[in-house]
């Protein structure tokens, strides 16, 4: 049977990943400490089919990395023996698994710790929330060691800290701790050391209680209308709109706020 449709995660990932389930959401962890979980060929491939062959009964995704560092970008072994057509089919290959990461079946967020560089960097810029602990620090080494991003990293990462900032940290090699990732938008929350992996866990347990059809409005629909021209924008945020509210769990969970059953909006 096609593994998306059973409960269970798929098995045939590289040792690289590893997968558990924590309850409706999945945990998946690069687990290659030795090579500060550097990603490599298998590592990317096997993101890959994990994304692709996620079961329905996965509501959410949370990514972290084991050992002291979140990820130290593209093994940097492979990339000496390409040339220039294997070169461009290996950056494609990244824009496929990143975008089906991005634009997948659900949300997923990230845990960033230690060095969170490179394609490291550009994947976590592929998931939607990210949760920073105060050891992370940020970089695109790549201007540095003569290369370029090449894993989206220079359509996404505008979008989040603008091309100015990028160009300065590609230019210069600098790299940001976490407390100024957390100003720019690198982060959406900052937590003490070791504590990332409760907190994304509890953030993907809340996310996992949305309406699916919400979910996938936010993840698919938002980040289109947003890069649309403002006419077609409106337009499709009505249609979105009137999509999410036909839903029947979202008619029973306006019924029971206006019934006095559902919390209120207060302060965290
Ligand atoms: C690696 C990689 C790697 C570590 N490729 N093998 N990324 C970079 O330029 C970052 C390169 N890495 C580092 O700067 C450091 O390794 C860290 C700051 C991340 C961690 O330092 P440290 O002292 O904890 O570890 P280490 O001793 O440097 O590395 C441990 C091992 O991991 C060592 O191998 P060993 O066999 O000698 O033990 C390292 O060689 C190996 N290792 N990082 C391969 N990246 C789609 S385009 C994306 C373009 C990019 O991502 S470019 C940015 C690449």
């Amino acid at each position: 049977m096609d593994a998306a449709r059973t409960k269970d995660l798929p098995r045939n990932l590289p040792a690289s990943l590893s997968t558990e389930m924590r309850g409706d959401v999945a945990l998946l962890r690069l687990s290659r400490p030795q090579k500060r979980n550097a990603l490599d060929d298998e590592t990317v491939l096997g993101l890959e089919n994990f994304f692709q062959e996620l079961p329905a009964a996965v509501k959410a995704v949370v990514l972290h990395g084991e050992g002291d560092h979140f990820s130290a970008g593209l093994d940097l072994n492979e990339l000496t023996e390409r040339d220039f057509a294997e070169a461009v089919d290996h950056s494609r290959g990244w824009h496929r698994v990143f975008e089906l990461i991005e634009f997948g079946k659900v949300p997923v967020v990230s845990v960033l710790h230690g060095a969170v560089v490179g394609g490291g960097l550009e994947l976590a810029c592929a998931t939607h929330v990210r949760v920073a602990e105060k050891s992370a620090y940020y970089g695109l080494p790549e201007g540095t060691r003569g290369i370029f991003v090449g894993g989206g990293g220079s359509v996404r990462i505008p979008r989040i800290i603008g091309i100015s900032r990028m160009m300065e940290m590609m230019l210069t090699g600098r790299t940001y701790g976490a407390e100024d990732g957390q100003a720019l938008g690198l982060s959406h929350h900052l937590v003490e050391p070791g504590e990332g992996l409760n907190k994304g866990l509890e953030l993907a347990a809340k996310i996992a209680t949305n309406t699916s059809l919400t979910n996938f409005a936010i993840i698919q629909a938002l980040p289109r209308i947003a890069e649309s021209d403002r006419a077609s924008g409106y337009l499709t945020e009505s249609l979105v709109a009137s999509l999410t509210q036909s839903g029947g769990e979202a008619k029973a969970r306006l019924k029971a706020f206006l019934e006095k059953r559902a919390p209120k909006v207060t302060r965290d």
